[in-house]
Parts: structure tokens; sequence; C-alpha cells
């Protein structure tokens, strides 16, 4: 109903202005809906159900690695604090441009070791990775041979993807390709279009562009996916033809290859969702350092959260102030986007030497210990429609259709409620640590329980109890007596 009268609200604005035209379509659902005519828009309603991107849904839980030369300075110049993102030192004032741009001159990561950072990221338990093959500055960490800005010209001298793919790929994590459109070394990058000189500038970059992702992907053919920043640009939400076009030609590249809604912008300068609110691409990236709280939040779209360690680092910064999260809070995160039917994304940001943070090795140790006893609850899980309750949330299992119950608010009394629809019955509950034991469950009112977890509690950890539902009529049993209000 809302999209249907905000696609309304939008075509009239839009052919008020004289600028398109109003087509009348079905939703999948067959209701009809007003849209407005793009060449650039979504070309998919609803979520992707090949089998690439069934392996996406069912990873549950990721790792991001930011990693340029950024990590050289960690957040400091000329023993002076920079207390923004770490990676964004170079438009720093106190930093100058020519210094940042110098930096190539020192990377040489002696520690730099991908079977390491695989074996780490699989015993966390994740399941694919995204790698930074170029931020914003414009450093490739991959020898192209589209710019003299890449690892080949530094001291360290060679490829950094390659042996990064071969050892997530040898520990079966998936691994994707992070690439900044916005690039602050090429000459011919604008952020807007103003003269015709800024135009044909921006012709050269956009070859630059469409030749460095053929070529990415040419180099690494195992890639899965690419994640995409730095498209917010005015100069880029001009190239919505241009950006479907390449878009296109890397999806022939790599068959089922799985692009977020960050990539390329429709008729009229949307991003992430086009003009009659379609999701473009195949899942939504608008939730970077934050959650849904609810399904709706989703949209029923499948998506992903990535998120920092510290409130706002990606890159290394060797003095993370203010708070800094622990496993306990990014496993609720975790579990709370597969809840939500996201995949949970964590940060890490290796230093200049190659050398990953004590802080994040530690991390991701207690999150594999949790993962190790409870991966259950996360792999090939998602939503499930029963009422949220205070004490955590439920995930389900597509497959099996078992419900996991992850709490992270035990009781005092150690009871947990539970409200569930009237035509499913509770079956087997049991801890998923203790699969023999049968746990109390005490029926309180029409298709309402407490699940009795008091002589069980021990550990402090998030605890996880697993539900096999049966879905047979119930038994008309106890006598249920309506309140009269
Ligand atoms: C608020 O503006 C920005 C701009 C760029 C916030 C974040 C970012 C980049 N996206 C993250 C995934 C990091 O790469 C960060 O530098």
């Amino acid at each position: 109903m809302k999209s249907i009268l905000r696609g309304a609200i939008l075509a009239v604005a839009l052919t008020g202005a004289g600028l398109g035209s109003v087509i009348a379509q079905k939703a999948p659902d067959n209701t009809p809906r007003t849209s407005i005519a793009l060449e650039h828009g979504s070309h998919q309603l609803g979520n992707r159900t090949d089998l690439m991107m069934e392996s996406w849904r069912n990873y549950g839980l990721g790792q991001f690695i930011h990693w340029g030369l950024y990590a050289i300075p960690g957040g400091h110049w000329e023993g002076k604090y920079y207390g923004g993102a770490a990676e964004w030192i170079r438009s720093w004032k106190d930093m100058p441009n020519e210094a940042y741009d110098k930096l190539y001159k020192e990377f040489d990561p002696q520690n730099f070791d991908p079977k390491a950072w695989a074996k780490q990221a699989k015993s966390m338990g994740a399941k694919y990775m995204i790698i930074t093959t170029k931020h914003h500055d414009g450093f490739c960490l991959w020898p192209s041979e589209y710019t003299e800005y890449d690892v080949t010209n530094s001291p360290y001298g060679k490829d950094i993807i390659g042996p990064l793919v071969e050892a997530y790929d040898a520990e079966g994590i998936d691994v994707y390709l992070y690439f900044s459109v916005m690039d602050w070394n090429h000459p011919g990058y604008r952020s807007k279009l103003e003269t015709e000189e800024d135009r044909e500038a921006y012709e050269s970059f956009k070859e630059f562009t469409r030749n460095q992702l053929l070529e990415l992907l040419g180099l690494y053919p195992t890639t899965k996916g690419l994640w995409f920043d730095g498209t917010w640009d005015a100069a880029w939400k001009e190239q919505a033809a241009f950006a479907d076009k390449l878009e296109t030609e890397m999806r022939e590249k790599i068959p089922g290859l799985i692009i977020g809604s960050r990539f390329r912008p429709d008729d009229y300068g949307n991003r992430h969702f086009d003009s009659n609110g379609d999701l473009m691409g195949d899942y939504e990236q608008g939730w970077e350092r934050k959650l849904p709280e609810t399904f709706e939040d989703t949209k029923g779209n499948d998506w992903d959260c990535v998120m920092t360690v510290p409130e706002n680092q990606w890159g290394y910064h060797s003095d993370w102030r203010g708070h800094v999260k622990t496993s306990f809070e990014l496993i609720e995160m975790l579990v709370k986007s597969v809840s939500l039917n996201g995949n949970f994304v964590m940060n890490f940001g290796p230093d200049g030497q190659g050398s990953i943070r004590q802080e994040e090795t530690q991390l991701a140790a207690e999150i594999g210990d949790w993962m190790n006893v409870n991966h259950e609850a996360i792999y090939g899980c998602g939503y499930l429609d029963w009422k949220k309750q205070d004490w955590g949330y439920y995930t389900k299992n597509r497959e099996t259709g078992k419900i996991y119950m992850v709490v992270f608010n035990m009781p005092l009394n150690g009871a947990l409620k539970v409200k569930i629809p009237s035509k499913v019955s509770l079956g087997k509950v049991s801890p998923l640590e203790n699969p023999k034991t049968n746990l109390e469950v005490e029926e309180i009112h029409r298709d309402e329980y407490l699940i009795h977890f008091e002589n069980q509690k021990s550990s402090n950890s998030p605890v996880v109890i697993v539900i096999e539902p049966s879905f047979s009529e119930k038994q008309e049993g106890a006598e249920y007596q309506k309140a009269k209000t």
C-alpha cells in the first residue's frame, strides 16, 4: 500500500515535470500498481532464487577487510592524532595530499600472511570475505594494467589480491571484491560534471573504471560478487545507462555474480531503490554500521550489515578511542541480522605491516568459540514470524524448519516466554548444547508457553534453545476463558 502510494506520488511529480510517463504494471502478487517507465531501474522484482544467491543468503557471518595505504599512517600524521576514519586521512587538512600520495613508496607489509588470515576467518566462522581491492585513494592492491598506482610499484612489488583469493578459496570461504568507484587518484575523476572539460575527463574515468572491473573479474574468476562503494557523487548519479551496461557485462563475465544495491543509479539518479521503490541489485546495501529494527524495515529484501569494531574505523587506526564493541555485542548483532534475513559482516583493519591487531584477533577467537558450539542457529537460518520476545531472537533453518531461540537476556527466573501461531505445536524443546535434555514447557495461555530453563543456567554466553515444531492440529485441552473487557 505504502509503495503504491509513493509510486503514484512520484509518478505524478515526475510527469508534472515532463520527465517520465506513467504505465500500469502488476506487482509480483498480481495487484496492479502505478509505475514510472524506467530503462535502468530494477530488473528483477523479489529476491533471487538461484543457487549462488541461496549460498549468499545462508552465509550468516562474513569478514570485511579494509587494507590499503592508510594503514601506514594508522590515523596519525607527524605525531598528530586524526579523529576521523583512518582510511579517510588523506582528506584531513593536516595531512597534505602530496604526503599521502607518496605512501605507496613505503608499502611493504612483511607480515602479510594470507593463509593465516584465512585460517583465522575460518575459525571465527566466517563464510565469506570482502576485501578492499581499491579504496577511495585509488591505490590498487592488485597489479592493474590501467594505472601505475598499484602494488607492483610499491616496495612490496607483488599482487595482494591473488594470494588472498587463493588462501580463502582453500578454506572454503567465498571471496567478494570491494571496489570504490570514487577514485581520488585518477585524473579524469570528478564528483560533479559542470563543464564540457569535466564531461570529457569523466569519459576517460568511466572507461578506466570499466577496464579495472573487467580486469579484476578476469584475474580472479572465483570471485563470487562485488561490493561497491563511493557511488554517491552527482557525476556517477548521471551514469544510469553506462552503469547498467557495465553491470550486465560483469554478470556475463561471471555467471551468478552477486552485486548489491550500491552500484548503479536509475534514470533519475535514484540509488539503492529505483524511482518506483524497487531494489536495484541483488541485495540491499544500505545497512552500514546500523541494523534494521523489524522485518518490515527490510521490506523483505536480502541485505547485509557491515560493521566496524570501534564506532567508525574501517582502516587501521593505531589509537582506537571511544567504545570498542565486545564479542557479546557483535554476536548479538550477528544473531539479530540473521533473525531478520540478513548477513552480518565484521570488519578487520590490518596494520601497515600486514598484521591483524590483537583486539580483532581476540574478538575473532571469542566469536569463533561461540560459533563453534552454536553455528547451527546461524548458517542456513533466517527470519521466523513469531512475536519477538524480550529474551532475544528467533532464527529458523530454511531447510529443516528447526527453530532456534538465541537468548541474550536470560530472565532472572529462567522462564522464557514463547507465543506461537495457533496451528503450531512446540514439539521437542532442548538446549542446543544438550540435545538429550527436554526442557519443561508450561502452557500458560492459549498459544503461549513458558520454557523453563532455570536448572540449565550455567554459562554467561548467549544460550541457544532448539525447537522442533510440529504442525499437526492441536489437541483441544485446557479450557480458556475469554476476558470480558
Ligand atoms: C558517511 O560517509 C561515508 C563515506 C564512505 C561513510 C563511509 C564510507 C566508506 N564506506 C565504508 C564501507 C568504508 O569503506 C568507509 O570508508
